[in-house]
C-alpha cells in the first residue's frame, strides 16, 4: 500500500521574500505537502511592522512559490484554527519564536499538535544582517507621505475600531510609535495612530489652545513627529479658521501625508471644549460649517485624505437633537468621518448619540475622545459602534507633574541625588535615539 504523503504547515507574514525565506521553504517542502498559512493583515501588524503588501498580494506571492501545495490565510496569530483543519503532521517555523510575544502561541502549538502525535520542527532563524537591512528598508518605506496617508484608512477597514495617541514632539511621537504590550494570547498591543492635539502643541509651547499657534509652527511639530516615526497622524485642526484658509490647511497637511483632519463647528475665539460653557464659545451655523466641510473636500487632490466634522452641540449644551442634526448635515456635506465631543463623566450622552446616529447611518467613522468618560473600555466603544478613540492629552498631562516634583525636589534639597531614581539614566537618555534612525 502507498504510504500517505505528510501534511506540512507553516505560517507566513512577510511581505518580502528573501533568501533566509526560501531556504526554510525548501526544507518544510522536503517534509511533505507545504500548506502555507498567510497571516490577514490585522495579525501581522499585532505582531511586527505593518504589512506594505496587502494580504491579497501577499497571497498571490506564496501560490507562485514552486512546490507549494496549498496556500489559505491564517486569520490570527493563533494557529489553532487551521491545525483543526488541516491536522498537518509537521508545523514548521524559524526557531526565534522561544522566547518573547510569539512564546504563547509557539505553546499553544506544542499542546495543539500533541493531542493528535504531530511535531514542531524547527529550524535556526537566519540572523543575516543582509535581511534586517531588507527589513529596514521595507520599514523605511512606512513613512513616505503616501503609505502613511492610506495607512489609517487601511487600518480603520482592517480592524473596525482604531486607537490614537497624543504626540506633541519627536520625543513623544516616538513613544506613540514604539511603546508596546505583550499581550497574554501572545502578539503586541501598540497604538494606531498619532493624534496632534491643539491643546497639547499649545501647551508645550506655554500657551492658551486659542488658535493662538499659528499653523506654520504646527506643521512644524507634525514635521518633528513625522521625521522619527511612521504611524498615521490625524491633526486637530481647531475650527479650520476661515474657508478660504482652510483648503491651503487642507492641500498641505495631504501633502505632508496626514492622513485626516478634525475640526470642530465653532467660530470666533475657539477656548478649549473641557471649559464647555463656563468660557464664552459659539456655534457655527450648520450651512456655513457645511461650506467649509465641502470648500476642504473639493480641495484635496487624492482619494485618501479625510476631513472629520466635529460636532460641539452637547458641549455647548446645545441639545441631543441639534448634534444629531449637525452630524447628517455634515456626513452629507461631504465629511468621512465624525467625532462627538462631551465633557460629561458620565458616557450616556456620548453613548445616546452612536446609538441614534448608528440607526440611520452604519457606515460613516465615529471619533470619540474619551478624557472625561475614561471609564469606557475600547471593547465597549467598539460593540457600540465608535471606531477612532484618542487618548488626546495623556503624555503632556503625565509629562508636566513628574518635571514639576523633579523641579520641587532639587529646590528643596539643594541638590540632584534625590530625584535620581525618578529620571531616566544617562545611559538609556543617550541611547535612546539611535542617530541613523
Ligand atoms: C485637543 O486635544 O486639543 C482637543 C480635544 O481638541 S479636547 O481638548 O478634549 O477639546
Ligand atoms: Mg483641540
Amino acid at each position: 500500500m502507498e504510504k500517505k504523503e505528510k501534511i506540512v504547515y507553516m505560517c507566513m507574514s512577510t511581505d518580502v521574500i528573501h533568501g533566509g525565506h526560501i531556504a526554510i521553504l525548501n526544507k518544510a517542502k522536503k517534509l511533505g505537502k507545504l500548506i502555507i498559512g498567510v497571516l490577514s493583515d490585522e495579525a501581522v501588524s499585532s505582531y511586527k511592522r505593518f504589512p506594505l503588501v496587502p494580504f491579497e498580494e501577499r497571497k498571490l506571492l506564496y501560490q507562485n512559490i514552486e512546490g507549494v501545495y496549498k496556500v489559505v490565510e491564517q486569520k490570527d496569530l493563533s494557529y489553532i484554527e487551521n491545525l483543526k483543519k488541516y491536522k498537518p503532521d509537521y508545523v514548521v517555523h524559524g526557531d526565534n519564536w522561544k522566547s518573547g510575544y510569539q512564546k504563547p502561541i509557539r505553546e499553544e502549538v506544542i499542546e495543539y499538535l500533541a493531542t493528535y502525535g504531530g511535531k514542531l520542527v524547527e529550524y535556526p532563524y537566519s540572523k543575516e544582517q543582509k535581511y534586517q537591512d531588507i527589513d529596514d528598508m521595507m520599514r523605511g518605506q512606512l513613512s513616505l507621505p503616501n503609505i502613511r496617508l492610506q495607512r489609517l484608512k487601511r487600518v480603520l477597514d482592517m480592524k473596525g475600531l482604531i486607537t490614537a495617541m497624543e504626540a506633541h514632539s519627536g520625543l513623544t511621537g516616538l513613544i506613540v510609535e514604539k511603546t508596546a504590550v505583550e499581550e497574554e494570547k501572545g502578539g503586541l498591543k501598540q497604538f494606531d495612530a498619532m493624534w496632534v492635539s491643539s491643546l497639547c502643541d499649545s501647551t508645550e509651547k506655554g500657551k492658551p489652545d486659542i488658535e493662538l499657534v499659528d499653523m506654520t509652527s504646527r506643521f512644524r511639530t507634525i514635521e518633528d513627529i513625522m521625521e522619527v516615526t511612521t504611524k498615521p497622524i490625524i491633526f486637530d485642526g481647531d475650527t479650520g479658521g476661515l474657508k478660504e484658509h482652510f483648503v491651503y490647511t487642507v492641500r498641505s497637511l495631504e501633502r505632508m501625508g496626514v492622513s485626516m483632519v478634525i475640526i470642530e463647528d465653532k467660530i470666533g475665539l475657539k477656548k478649549n471644549s473641557l471649559f464647555g460653557t463656563e468660557v464664552k464659545q459659539t456655534q457655527d451655523e450648520i450651512e456655513n460649517f457645511c461650506e467649509k466641510i465641502r470648500a476642504g473636500k473639493a480641495a484635496q487632490k487624492g482619494k485618501d485624505f479625510m476631513i472629520c466634522a466635529r460636532i460641539e452641540s452637547l458641549i455647548l449644551e446645545a441639545g441631543m437633537d441639534d448634534a444629531l442634526k449637525r452630524a447628517f448635515a455634515y456626513v452629507k456635506a461631504g465629511a468621512d468621518a465624525i467625532m462627538i465631543h462631551s465633557r460629561k463623566k458620565d458616557p450616556a450622552e456620548i453613548f445616546e448619540f452612536v446609538e441614534k446616529f448608528r440607526a440611520k447611518d452604519k457606515t460613516t467613522p465615529i471619533v470619540v475622545v474619551p478624557t472625561s468618560f475614561n471609564t469606557v473600555t475600547e471593547e465597549e466603544f467598539k460593540a457600540r459602534g465608535v471606531n477612532i478613540v484618542i487618548y488626546a492629552n495623556q503624555l503632556i498631562r503625565a509629562g508636566f507633574p513628574a518635571m514639576q516634583n523633579v523641579a520641587k525636589s532639587i529646590l528643596k534639597n539643594h541638590r540632584a541625588k534625590e530625584v535620581d531614581d525618578q529620571c531616566i539614566s544617562i545611559k538609556e537618555i543617550i541611547t535612546l535615539i539611535p542617530e541613523d534612525y
